[in-house]
């Protein structure tokens, strides 16, 4: 106890120096999850790379079992719409190791990169996936979007 305290002043801004690296690494971790439950916006790249996807849902609060839509917006890597895709969607939660209960179809065009999709129902709450693949000219691009009921 006696060398405890004797170390104490040496080791506290060590210590202070870990916790502020902490709040610093999982700060920025934290800022996008909670931006995406408020607004339900969430993106993500494509693979191959090319496009970036951004999906909003017309139902705000996100909550679980209620039919909804959702607006898929494409851009190319310059950041122009991207206009004449086949978009298909599935979904489910990974560590459960199910799909959707729905299937979700792209319905409408609607004009500046921006695509309908209808027939989006989250059965229970926890992490899911929506995994698109968007046909562009003879290419398949593949996104996966996760979002946090
Ligand atoms: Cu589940």
């Amino acid at each position: 106890m006696k060398i405890l305290l004797h170390l104490l002043p040496h080791l506290l801004p060590k210590i202070l120096i870990s916790a502020a690296l902490l709040v610093c690494l999982f700060a920025p971790a934290m800022a996008p999850a909670m931006a995406a439950e408020m607004v339900a916006e969430i993106s993500a790249p494509s693979s191959p790379a090319g496009l970036s996807v951004t999906m909003t849902s017309q139902l705000s609060p996100l909550s679980i079992n209620q039919m909804h839509s959702w607006e898929i917006r494409l851009q190319d890597s310059d950041g122009n719409a991207v206009a004449d895709a086949e978009i298909e969607v599935r979904g489910g939660m990974p560590a459960h190791n199910h799909g959707l209960a729905t299937q979700p179809q792209v319905t409408r065009y609607l004009g500046d990169g921006r695509y309908l999709l209808q027939g989006v129902r989250f059965h229970m709450a926890g992490a899911w996936e929506l995994q698109l693949l968007i046909n562009l000219n003879g290419t398949t691009y593949r996104s996966v979007l996760n979002l946090e009921l």
